[in-house]
């Protein structure tokens, strides 16, 4: 089965923010299509684009140096490092902006995370390919909180084994997406390059790094 998700999803309101139900088999993903209001996320948006560190990296592919698809930046509390896509980060400190949104997915997801990953994808040829944010610094079922700020983009889940899983959901500005359970043990996401016209965007994807 193909599912196209959408704002007409199964709508539960058992919090004060409008939520949808992605998955609920072999992991948990629930959005809120609201988090932010429009107001609220074009202006974190401007905040962001010019005042992230932000990075091009690269990564070591068969012998070749190739850089990522978009550009990244790594905030978080002092000695938590990180290894993402085989690249040690090593964490900005928190700004008041970042800091802030932390405390509103903090209340949310009803946990204390102590790190941000950041993407800016420039443009519809800026992509992320198909992962699970599985590293083992998250330790075993992470709860991840991932935002959406600037243009829309397609964000796709697949299950590693059942055939025909794929779940495409349209992430607009203000969105927040909440992973947990054994989502990323048994599903992998991407945000696919588009030929479509779209606009910046910027994702934060706040974390739990574990002490080794
Ligand atoms: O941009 C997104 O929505 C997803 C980013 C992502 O999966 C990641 O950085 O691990
Ligand atoms: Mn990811």
């Amino acid at each position: 089965m193909y599912y196209q998700m959408g704002l007409s999803g199964d709508r539960l309101n058992s919090s004060d923010q409008p939520k949808t139900v992605v998955i609920d088999t072999d992991g948990e993903v629930i959005f809120y299509p609201n988090f932010f209001n429009i107001q609220e996320s074009d202006r974190l948006f401007s905040a962001l684009h010019s005042s992230v560190k932000w990075r091009q990296d690269t990564i070591y592919f068969y012998g070749k140096t190739i850089p990522l698809p978009r550009l990244t930046s790594w905030y978080g509390d002092e000695g938590k490092s990180y290894t993402y896509s085989h690249i040690q980060q090593h964490p900005e400190p928190w700004t008041p902006t970042l800091t802030s949104i932390k405390l509103k997915a903090e209340k949310i997801s009803e946990i204390t995370f102590n790190s941000v990953l950041l993407n800016l994808y420039r443009d519809g040829k800026d992509s992320v390919s198909w992962h699970s944010d599985d590293e083992p610094e998250l330790g075993k079922n992470p709860i991840i909180a991932s935002i959406s700020l600037g243009g829309t983009r397609r964000f796709s889940l697949r299950h590693k084994t059942s055939k025909d899983s794929q779940i495409d959901i349209d992430l607009p500005k203000g969105s927040l997406l909440l992973m947990k359970g054994e989502t990323q043990h048994f599903w992998k996401h991407q945000i696919a390059k588009t030929a479509k016209s779209v606009e910046p965007r910027i994702n934060l994807t706040f974390r739990v790094i574990k002490p080794f």
